[in-house]
């Protein structure tokens, strides 16, 4: 498994067990033989990797990037991944939909702005502080969600859809939080 990394370029890095677990159905045990990642548009399947499909098959990025949950605690973490981007040039998607709903093993849903994930590089993280992302961290994937509130972050990523639904709010979002949930801004909607 490796040692988990402590500092990178300078940058003082929190520990991967440094967080609150709060996912909404506890820690979920993936078993890779019969994992995929699937890419869906508006209903209809387009692809499908296995795990190692996705790593071998994408350049790999590293950043540090810090995930403040709305609860009112943060992580600075080491992130390694594969750009979303690469992922969905890859499977042909449409950008022509305005709209993308990421899924999970959990049940847990979330969405960004296909111009949003357009203008910004976004991770598809399998590590993170150097080591693979543990099963309680969403192994084998997180989506990075860069810049918004936690809650548009989605561990045990397995499914990706182009969408037409404007009005789409996932778990969190339909329970009031701000569908944006950018950082700058409240996180609840009035
Ligand atoms: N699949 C899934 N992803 C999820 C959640 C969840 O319940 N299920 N919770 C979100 C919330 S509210 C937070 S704060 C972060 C926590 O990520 P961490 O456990 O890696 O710190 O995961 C986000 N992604
Ligand atoms: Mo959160």
């Amino acid at each position: 498994m490796g040692k988990e990394l402590k500092e990178y370029n300078g940058i003082k890095l929190s520990s991967i067990s440094e967080f609150r677990e709060n996912s909404i159905k506890g820690p979920q045990d993936v078993n890779l033989s019969n994992y995929k990642l699937e890419i869906y548009e508006n209903g209809i399947f387009k692809k499908s990797y296995k795990y190692e499909e996705v790593i071998n098959n994408f350049e790999s990025v590293k950043k540090v990037i810090t995930l403040f949950c709305v609860e009112g605690w943060d992580t600075t973490i080491l992130y390694e991944g594969v750009k979303l981007i690469d992922i969905l040039n890859d499977s042909k998607v449409s950008f022509e939909y305005p709209i993308i709903i990421f899924g999970a093993i959990d049940g847990y849903t979330t969405s960004l702005e296909t111009s949003f994930i357009l203008k910004n590089e976004l991770l598809v993280a399998y590590k993170m502080n150097g080591i693979t992302i543990p099963k309680v961290n969403g192994f084998p994937f997180v989506l990075i969600g860069e810049n918004k509130w936690a809650y548009k972050w989605i561990k045990w990523l397995n499914k990706i859809e182009l969408s037409n639904e404007k009005d789409y709010r996932g778990y969190w979002e339909s329970r009031g939080y701000s569908n944006l949930a950018n950082l700058n801004e409240p996180f609840f909607e009035r």
